[in-house]
């Protein structure tokens, strides 16, 4: 890993009487989500973006961000040196290890899942103690929280609530829920029985991804990622074996609904806020109606359904969906593409454009 070049100097502004920049922290920025935020949060203004990312991030988004890392979120050292170079005011913490590589190194993704979380929340709290103002921490939770015994009870439940069914059966669903009640003890108990005590250093916030689905990247290592590797697989003229089932149901949501969200989250005025997780969500097909879909725009894609079982059983204990009432009436959440409107003003455009360069 490359860590900052050593020596470097804090990076400091004249208006900010020799302290140093503040800057917006994000992690695993060279993902999925992290694409699109570092554009969007550029596009709102935001000049004091610094990226870290295990990889070298591309130039395109390289050039939107004030700095950028490539590192390790478990290295202590490195997170160190980022301490000293910026007085961090907000992170997204988006470095993660999906349900499916989870799966294959669960030891390693406890290690990066939560280590890294604690790491960054660690980060945080200090951060806030050294400049004296509360960092906003905004973490990716996910669906896989949930965990349903079985398809009747499954397809019983309909749209879960934020606090039924919290039984995950993945070790990433695990880390998860554990992110999230890490967030809240360091938001609200952190260190509760110290003399020296400092209350209201972090405001913690977490918003439960379903299947995201993006124009621009494709998913690796996910289980809801059958969605997004048959409508890429589509409209690259490759034929696609579905991993999971005709009638496999599960909430989804395009990219740019989801990072839209997860700015509406936290830009809200917390007074607002009755929790620190939400639910988020805006359509939950079939993988016969993503079929559909991707078959009226792209009539010679060739899909077959070969269901994975040990995937088809994680899938399965997803919710077929979730209820986004709380997010909406907190902070507004308004998704902009359901089934058809996300295939037709979204994905379909900017796929064929992907796939004609
Ligand atoms: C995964 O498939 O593992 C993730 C998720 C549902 O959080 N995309």
């Amino acid at each position: 890993m490359t860590a900052p070049t050593p020596g470097r100097t804090p990076a400091t502004s004249p208006d900010r009487g020799g302290r140093r920049n503040t800057a917006i922290l994000i992690t695993g920025a060279g993902g999925e989500v992290g694409h699109g935020l570092i554009s969007s949060l550029h596009g709102l203004g935001h000049r004091n973006i610094v990226a870290l990312d295990v990889k070298k991030l591309r130039r395109d988004q390289r050039e939107l961000c004030q700095d950028s890392f490539e590192g390790d979120i478990c290295d202590n050292s490195l997170l160190e040196r980022l301490l000293a170079m910026y007085e961090i005011t907000e992170i997204y913490h988006l470095a993660a290890l999906l349900s499916t590589r989870a799966e294959f190194t669960p030891e390693t993704a406890h290690a990066v899942n939560v280590g890294g979380a604690l790491n960054l929340l660690r980060l945080a709290t200090e951060q806030a103690r050294s400049h004296g103002e509360r960092v906003k921490f905004i973490f990716p939770s996910s669906i896989a929280v949930y965990g349903l015994p079985d398809l009747e009870t499954k397809f019983r439940a309909g749209a879960v609530k934020e606090d039924e069914y919290c039984r995950p059966n993945t070790m990433y669903g695990c880390n998860k829920l554990t992110c999230e009640n890490l967030g809240r003890y360091y938001a609200d108990h952190y260190r509760q029985l110290a003399q020296d005590r400092i209350e209201g250093l972090l405001d913690f916030r977490s918003l439960r991804f379903p299947g995201l689905i993006s124009s621009e990247t494709l998913p690796s290592g996910g289980t809801s990622d059958f969605a997004s590797e048959m409508i890429h697989a589509g409209a690259s003229g490759k034929s696609y074996a579905c991993f999971v089932r005709q009638d496999t149901r599960i909430p989804f949501m395009t990219m740019p609904d989801a990072i839209d969200a997860m700015l509406k989250l936290a830009a809200a005025e917390e007074s607002k806020l009755t929790r620190c997780v939400y639910n988020v969500g805006s359509f939950n097909p079939s993988a016969e109606q993503i079929k559909d879909q991707v078959m009226r725009y792209f009539p010679d894609a060739e899909i077959t359904f070969e269901p994975d079982l040990p995937r088809q059983e994680i899938v399965d204990s997803w919710p077929a969906d979730v209820d986004v009432s709380a997010a909406k009436d907190d902070w507004g959440f308004a998704p902009v593409h359901d089934l058809s409107r996300a295939f037709a003003d979204y994905l379909v455009p900017r796929i064929k454009a992907r796939y004609a360069e």
